[in-house]
């Protein structure tokens, strides 16, 4: 608070001598908390905003989601609307099956671990959680509930980008 209060005196000042180089300056800009967009094998932070479609899932108490399918294209950002429709707390995380079997390591190891990243939704009993996320990368990848015991119990689906289809032909990977 000192500080600003000094740029702001300096600032004033400065004003008053009319040798305002930078008005910006003399108006700090807090950072208000946008999540970190960071690029994972699995896409980026998306934009609800950018969001046309909408996949609604449920979690349940018999570990399983429904639906645990899901087709998305490349570049494509999705809104998920996730319902835990049971008695215990669920989740939804995307990833790649390694970072998903990391992760699920250590939720074992650290049943109380806190974990916050934008690809990812905690839900508690009948309420309905949302993420959204932009499928930027083709691939198959896995959603997974990562409380201890619910992943190893089988709560995982599969999530296939498929790749955006290049007009030449060219800088398309192979089908399999
Ligand atoms: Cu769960």
């Amino acid at each position: 608070m000192k500080y600003l209060h000094a740029l702001l005196a300096a600032a004033m000042v400065s004003a008053s001598l009319g040798a305002v180089a930078h008005e910006g300056e003399t108006h700090p800009q807090k950072k208000v908390g946008p999540v970190t967009k960071e690029q994972k094998d699995w896409g980026i932070a998306g934009d609800a905003k950018a969001a046309k479609r909408t996949v609604e899932l449920v979690m349940s108490d018999n570990m399983r989601f429904t639906p645990d399918k899901i087709e998305v294209k490349q570049g494509e950002t999705v809104r998920f609307v996730v319902k835990n429709s049971g008695q215990m707390m669920h989740e939804i995380v995307i990833g790649t099956k390694k970072t998903l079997d990391e992760h699920a390591a250590l939720m074992m190891k650290f049943p109380g671990m806190e974990h916050d990243e934008p690809y990812m939704s905690h839900v508690a009993p009948g309420k309905v959680g949302e993420l959204v996320w932009t499928f930027n990368r083709a691939g198959d990848f896995d959603f997974a509930c990562l409380i201890a015991g619910h992943y190893q119990a089988g709560m995982v689906g599969k999530i296939k980008v498929a790749a955006m289809v290049a007009n030449n032909g060219h800088g398309v990977g192979h089908k399999h």
